[in-house]
């Protein structure tokens, strides 16, 4: 028996959403690696044009569009033109994300409202958008991009935590209304990952110590460093093969131990 075949994802069409860089990059290129055709989203074509350049740097030939995640008309564009050119996906992982790093109480209710559109309102736009492809295909993977915020809160990130909390519970309501279909949908939750959404955490300070949040960073996560994105390849490929056929509901944390540890004790 070939244990390594279930991980295969040969001949199947795999949509990564804002995968330009950072974790998306990295799960695309795992997918690449396992035979999946890929195709991602940005939200301008110059981006578009240099990713393209990224990818076939790797070898890898990805089809990009221009589709802001938020605006159901375009979402539901795109997916009419990859079902017409692709047939669809058999593979969605809902990764495009934004932050804001400001006091609950000094918040604006638009800043508040244009973090939850993009980090939950988005993942039901552009799953709605692929579900029926899903259904008629007979089977799908969606993958949330969920965080530690899906359940920890800290000062700061009231609008993300809300809406990563929100996305835990959209990807459970997912698996219940469309399991039936053999469609899986399940989240990862990345604990603190290197890449531009956080390198202002890690900024060194003037004297070319650590920024205190590095060094608190560190000393939470049982694996003593910050996570990179490749170490979300192997998770994201299980997630998206047939290796996890019934795992669903499911939210995979990578994290190096974060939510396992309760702190080094002073
Ligand atoms: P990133 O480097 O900021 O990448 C996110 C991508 O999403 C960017 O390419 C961004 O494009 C794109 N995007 C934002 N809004 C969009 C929209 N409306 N339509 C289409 N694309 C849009 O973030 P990352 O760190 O790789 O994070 C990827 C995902 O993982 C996010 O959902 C994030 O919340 C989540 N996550 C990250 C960490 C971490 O520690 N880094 C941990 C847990 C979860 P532009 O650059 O053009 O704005
Ligand atoms: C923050 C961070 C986080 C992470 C991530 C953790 O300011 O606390 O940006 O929210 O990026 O989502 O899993």
């Amino acid at each position: 028996m070939d244990m390594l075949k279930q991980f295969s994802l040969e001949g199947k069409v795999a949509l990564i959403t804002g995968a330009v860089y950072g974790i998306g990059f990295a799960i695309a290129e795992s997918y690449a690696a396992a035979g999946a055709k890929i195709i991602f989203n940005c939200l301008d074509e110059d981006t578009k044009n240099k990713a393209i350049e990224s990818y076939k740097e790797k070898g890898i030939d990805a089809t990009g569009y221009v589709c802001d995640v938020t605006d159901e008309e375009a979402v539901q564009k795109m997916a009419a033109d990859i079902k017409e050119k692709f047939g669809g996906v058999d593979i969605l992982v809902n990764n495009a994300g934004i932050i804001k790093r400001i006091p609950m109480t000094e918040m604006s209710a638009e800043d508040f409202r244009k973090v939850v559109d993009v980090d939950l309102n988005a993942p039901f736009i552009v799953s709605k958008a692929f579900i029926p492809t899903m259904i008629e295909k007979g089977h799908g993977k969606i993958i949330n991009i969920c965080s530690m915020m899906s359940e920890l809160g800290r000062e700061t990130v009231s609008a993300y935590a809300a809406a990563k909390g929100g996305l835990k519970m959209l990807t459970r309501n997912i698996c219940s209304e469309y399991g039936e279909y053999n469609i899986q949908c399940n989240g990862i939750g990345p604990g603190y990952i290197a890449t531009p959404q956080t390198a202002p955490l890690r900024e060194r300070q003037a004297d070319g110590s650590r920024h205190p949040f590095d060094s608190f960073i560190i000393a939470k996560t049982p694996a003593a460093r910050w996570g990179t994105p490749e170490d979300l390849q192997g998770p994201a490929l299980f997630l998206a093969s047939d290796a996890s056929n019934f795992v669903n509901g499911h939210i995979l944390y990578v994290d190096g131990g974060i939510l396992a540890y309760i702190g080094k004790q002073p």
